[in-house]
């Protein structure tokens, strides 16, 4: 009945949820001809569908070369995070063996098995691990979209813009994860900020701590916010189809985390994830600059609602969504969040009560439809 409860909520949802299962995700992801594969790039699909079975879809859907090229990239890059984030490695041998990496991948029978007692590994300087981790990645993508003449050479040039694209997922990601991090014995958050908050980081899990800990997440939120403009800025420049859905699905996936966490002390406590009905709909809708710019200003507009009068980075907040929402509307709408007109307002909640009822109703023909044919 809760499940029932909650689809009703969400009839959008679970219409492209069930439509995607029943494979309408073709339209926006050609599946990939296994047939004209050899057997090694068969190995590396089935690995990539292994790691991430939304994303590995994104990644099929690439033009030609630059299709095989993010595949094998994206499977060495989730390699090197998996010896990175193993906590029963020391630093003394993960070191050497982060940079012996590039030899392992030549020897296939490269094992490592000597899994030890757990260690802590507290990340110092922020900057450069994500120059490194995060960065190249995206500078290096983007010199293949135009090597690959997909692209302008400006995509490629701008690395400023590239870093952007990987720091504000990357960012997100260590917002999310807090918790996880800390019951592995990582630690990410940058110092900088906590110490203003707690006097060491996994204070910020104890109960009697939440407010402040929810204060420094809103502090971390409102930093990762200021990439928007870079982001969007790249993301109008491409012209690639396929090359515009694999850069953008991810930036959306991050805003939409960015929101659930936003203020919520759940983030504490145990995992914030987007929906699947939620994520689905991100990558279908997620095709154009104009629809990014909608979902963008959507999921902003939710943060500043949730944005308490006395958290401390409040103003900041306010500031960067209102930039924010500016870039995305058309030129010289302004962005207001004071002034409800009373007419506007009865006629929006009439037009959504409306639209709700139809959407539920659809959404139980759908349901008993799925019921009926047994999936
Ligand atoms: C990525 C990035 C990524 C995609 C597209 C353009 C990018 C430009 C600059 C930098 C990174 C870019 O996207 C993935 C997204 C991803 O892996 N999503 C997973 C999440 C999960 O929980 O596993 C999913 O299932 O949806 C990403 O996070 N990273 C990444 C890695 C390699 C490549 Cl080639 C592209 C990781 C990171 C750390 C942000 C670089």
């Amino acid at each position: 009945m809760e499940r029932v409860g909650k689809w009703l909520g969400r009839p959008r949802e679970l219409y492209n949820l069930l439509w995607f299962k029943m494979g309408g995700g073709a339209a926006v992801m050609p599946p990939l001809d296994q047939d004209a594969l050899s057997d090694r790039l068969k190995i590396c699909y089935r690995y990539l569908n292994q790691t991430s079975r939304s994303f590995a879809a994104v990644i099929q859907a690439l033009d030609g070369e630059l299709r095989h090229a993010v595949c094998i990239l994206y499977l060495v890059l989730r390699a090197l995070d998996t010896v990175e984030d193993d906590m029963t490695i020391s630093l003394e041998t993960k070191v050497p063996m982060l940079h012996d990496f590039h030899s392992y991948l030549y020897q296939p029978d490269w094992r490592y098995m000597e899994s030890k007692e757990k260690y802590k590994q507290v990340l110092e300087d922020f900057p450069t691990y994500c120059h490194y981790v995060v960065g190249l990645v995206g500078i290096g993508l983007s010199r293949l979209f135009s090597v690959l003449e997909l692209e302008d050479p400006i995509i490629g040039r701008d690395t400023e813009l590239a870093n952007s694209m990987g720091v504000f997922i990357e960012k997100t990601i260590i917002i999310r994860d807090y918790l996880e991090d800390q019951l592995a014995g990582r630690e990410f958050w940058p110092r900088e900020v906590w110490s203003r908050y707690a006097k060491k980081l996994s204070d910020l899990a104890k109960p009697e701590n939440i407010d402040v800990a929810v204060q420094c997440m809103n502090e971390l939120i409102t930093n990762a916010l200021h990439h928007i403009p870079h982001v969007l800025t790249y993301l109008s420049r491409l012209k690639t189809q396929s090359v515009f859905n694999f850069c953008a699905i991810p930036q959306v996936m991050a805003i939409a985390t960015l929101a659930a966490c936003y203020n919520n002390k759940q983030v504490f406590r145990g995992v914030v994830k987007i929906r699947k009905g939620q994520a689905v709909t991100l990558m279908m809708d997620a095709t154009n600059i104009q629809a990014v710019k909608s979902i963008m200003y959507q999921y902003v507009e939710e943060i500043y609602r949730k944005i308490p009068s006395a958290d401390p980075s409040s103003n900041k907040t306010q500031r960067i969504i209102v930039s924010i929402q500016t870039l995305c509307l058309p030129s010289g709408t302004v962005v207001s969040h004071n002034h409800y007109s009373p007419i506007y307002l009865s006629c929006t909640v009439l037009l959504a009560a409306l639209s709700w009822q139809y959407l539920s109703a659809m959404s139980e023909a759908l349901e008993e439809d799925v019921q009926a044919n047994g999936n």
